[in-house]
């Protein structure tokens, strides 16, 4: 593949609903592009995009894949990301390193949550985007309906550029709204055709629309405008270029992408309308004089460039996806990773094509590329050089809130299952793993369940290991509610060396959850010798780790040793941790003993619509809905506290409580008394573990 000067790229990200037709799409402008000589299909697994397993064994992207196409004298970087929300992770990802934005719809689904939030994207990331109607070799689908729905959701800005010519149900052709002629489709060919009687009403009221907002894009054309004049071809296409590049206007496109009908005007359309990486603004730091740093695509400054992926391929092997931010890189050369502090030599420079890869000498300001073996290097990182040492702010990553306990099934696999886990998670920015000491249990986070599943399997598949999941245990605490005056004597003295160790302790609620315990003495007479005191707190310290409830960690005991007796040759630390263990068990259970249950503060953004029935949900979830904040986009924000425990499997029931729209993230909050069904719930059921342990051991 030949070297493309900035102006003459585009990097095109393709988001939309989950099955809207993205990587059908992407297969049909590989065709189109030449990349292929023939279209595979996404239920034969044989797609471009689609290269993994996971991806061909469930019919889903869920990774995003970079296929950089030619067309006419410019290079279209697609980013053919999964619709599926459990992979936003990888959305975010090339949205980051996107200049525009083709939101695929189906013709079929019509506007969908995913479509919706693809918008939000936009809109968040100021994104110059366009609609593209797939599906409409089904003869079932109106693009009269889906354009009046995306004009309903987003306004005047809508504008559609073309129409479909159908002859008997089928789809033979286009009406283009620019040139106001009709085209029909002959393999890769075009042939003018007459615009057919039912398009003229259509063709009129988009031609219309799409004028009023060329007027609108200058003073001078707003007068010729409604001085009744018309405006060339090429100054409505300017406009049009211009109005995307502002977000004024939002084109809709149509066709189909399994049949490759409507994508020869789509790679025309990108390239002519959508902006290159110079149009847009991109600024870092200079690390060593804390300049700003506009590097903004520039390819005559220093270079630099921002690791967007990390791909770490069982068969390719560890590859670093760049977006060259400045300058121009070229192979073997020395770049500085600020992160790592450290310089390092890139090798080759690649571009991927789905998971092949083609190597290139140089990549140029605002090109997509690939670098091999960098292992140390991180997504997120910027390398740049140490002369000009760069760094670009993070990505904003959504934060994975559903979590899934896990083991490995074999315990020879265990550091097997590590590794493998964090190559995923080195892959992966939405997902992670976490050993939770107190709970003794590994823990698995993603965004929802079906990444967790997908982990689950490429451990078998990919990695040849097993691991086995189950409901995580919850972080209950255990505390004391009252006050308990006890004593213990631990004494064996049957012939040797004897043992003895006697305390009096009083307990009560410290007052303190943040801490376990506090410890006083107020002994008098030295009836417990000082030296005994450490060892009186060893054994606090062991009974805390796991209560005398339902053994969860103790918080907020206040623990005083008042007296004792000890035995001169007996006594020893051993005999008096012993004591002040079991005093402990005993007061602790005799100073009303209670379980303590985390609760989160929850926000739920959903549309307004949804606002009775997620409230319904959150008080059968034992939730306390503090309040609703409107925010833009006809949206809620619910704010509510929630036992953590209630919220496992609130993801899933989200989703199809609002349809896919409704996302949630929440914050640790305190710890509260759980219900007393929940309390002797858990005691029975650590009693029975208890139990059966003995039976084992
Ligand atoms: N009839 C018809 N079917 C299509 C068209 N485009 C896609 N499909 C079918 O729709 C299904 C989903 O297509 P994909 O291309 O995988 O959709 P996607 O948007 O990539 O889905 P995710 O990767 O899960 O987000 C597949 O069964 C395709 O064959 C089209 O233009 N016409
Ligand atoms: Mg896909």
């Amino acid at each position: 593949m030949k070297v493309y000067t900035t102006d003459k790229i585009r990097n095109v990200v393709l988001l939309g609903h989950g099955g809207a037709g993205k990587t059908t799409l992407t297969e049909a402008m590989c065709y189109m592009a030449g990349l292929t000589s023939r279209m595979g299909k996404v239920e034969d697994g044989n797609t471009v995009s689609d290269f993994a397993k996971e991806e061909q064994k469930r019919g889903i992207s869920i990774k995003t894949s970079l296929v950089p196409l030619e067309w006419q004298d410019c290079k279209i970087n697609i980013l053919d990301t999964p619709g599926y929300f459990d992979f936003i992770g990888e959305v975010e990802e090339a949205i980051s390193v996107a200049d525009a934005a083709i939101i695929v719809v189906s013709g079929k689904a019509g506007v969908e949550a995913g479509t919706e939030r693809a918008w939000d994207l936009c809109e968040k990331y100021n994104l110059p985007r366009m609609f593209f109607v797939t599906d409409m070799d089904i003869d079932t689908t109106s693009y009269r309906e889906i354009v009046e729905s995306l004009t309903a959701d987003y306004g005047k800005k809508i504008a559609p550029i073309n129409l479909p010519i159908r002859e008997n149900e089928e789809l033979v052709g286009y009406v283009n709204v620019i040139q106001e002629k009709g085209f029909k489709w002959d393999g890769k060919e075009v042939h003018e055709c007459e615009v057919p009687e039912y398009n003229m009403e259509y063709l009129a009221r988009y031609r219309e629309e799409l004028m009023e907002a060329v007027a609108e894009t200058s003073e001078e054309f707003m007068e010729r405008y409604f001085g009744g004049e018309t405006f060339s071809e090429s100054e409505i296409r300017a406009a049009v270029r211009t109005s995307i590049g502002d977000g004024s206007i939002v084109p809709v496109s149509m066709g189909s992408g399994l049949l490759g009908r409507g994508i020869y005007t789509l790679l025309d359309d990108i390239v002519k309308y959508m902006p290159a990486p110079e149009n847009r603004k991109m600024t870092g730091i200079n690390m060593k004089t804390n300049e700003i740093f506009e590097a903004n695509f520039d390819f005559s400054k220093p270079k630099s460039a921002f690791v967007f992926k990390t791909v770490v391929d069982p068969f390719i092997g560890r590859y670093s996806l760049i977006k060259v931010r400045s300058g121009v890189l070229k192979t073997d050369d020395l770049m500085y990773d600020s992160e790592l502090d450290s310089e390092l030599k890139i090798g080759k420079i690649y571009v991927l094509q789905g998971n092949k890869t083609v190597e290139v000498p140089e990549l140029m300001a605002g090109d997509l590329g690939a670098l091999a073996k960098l292992n140390d290097v991180k997504t997120g990182d910027t390398l740049s050089t140490k002369a000009h040492p760069i760094q670009y702010p993070k990505m904003d990553i959504s934060t994975p809130y559903t979590y899934i306990r896990y083991k490995a099934k074999n315990k020879n696999d265990i550091d097997k299952i590590a590794q493998a886990m964090s190559k995923i998670s080195s892959e992966d920015p939405t997902f992670k793993t976490v050993n939770d000491a107190d709970m003794r249990q590994t823990l698995m986070y993603g965004v929802g369940d079906l990444q967790l599943e997908v982990v689950k399997s490429m451990l078998q598949n990919e990695y040849n290991v097993e691991i086995e999941t189950e409901t995580p245990k919850v972080a209950f605490r255990e505390t004391i509610r009252k006050n308990s005056d006890v004593e213990y004597k631990y004494k064996k003295q049957s012939g040797g060396h004897g043992q003895y160790g006697h305390v009096k302790m009083r307990f009560a609620p410290s007052g303190n959850m943040d801490e376990a315990y506090v410890f006083t003495q107020e002994v008098v007479g030295g009836n417990v010798p000082k030296n005994y005191y450490p060892a009186v707190e060893k054994g606090i310290i062991d009974s805390v780790q796991a209560g005398p409830l339902a053994a969860y960690p103790v918080v907020g005991v206040s623990c005083v040793l008042y007296d004792g007796s000890y035995h001169p040759v007996d006594s020893s630390e051993m005999a008096f941790k012993t004591a002040a263990r079991q005093a402990f068990k005993k007061g602790f259970m005799e100073a009303g003993p209670v379980l303590l249950e985390p609760i989160v503060t929850l926000h739920v953004t959903v549309p307004d619509t949804y606002t009775g029935d997620v409230m319904g949900d959150l008080n059968k979830r034992r939730g306390r809905v503090l309040g609703m904040n409107p925010i833009h986009g006809g949206k809620q924000v619910i704010e509510a506290e929630v036992p953590q425990m209630e919220l496992f499997d609130y993801c899933t029931v989200l989703r199809s409580m609002t349809g896919g729209r409704g996302i949630y993230s929440y914050d640790f909050a305190r710890y509260e008394q759980a219900p007393a069904n929940i309390q002797s719930a858990e005691v029975e059921a650590r009693a029975a573990e208890a139990a059966a342990d003995d039976d084992e051991g």
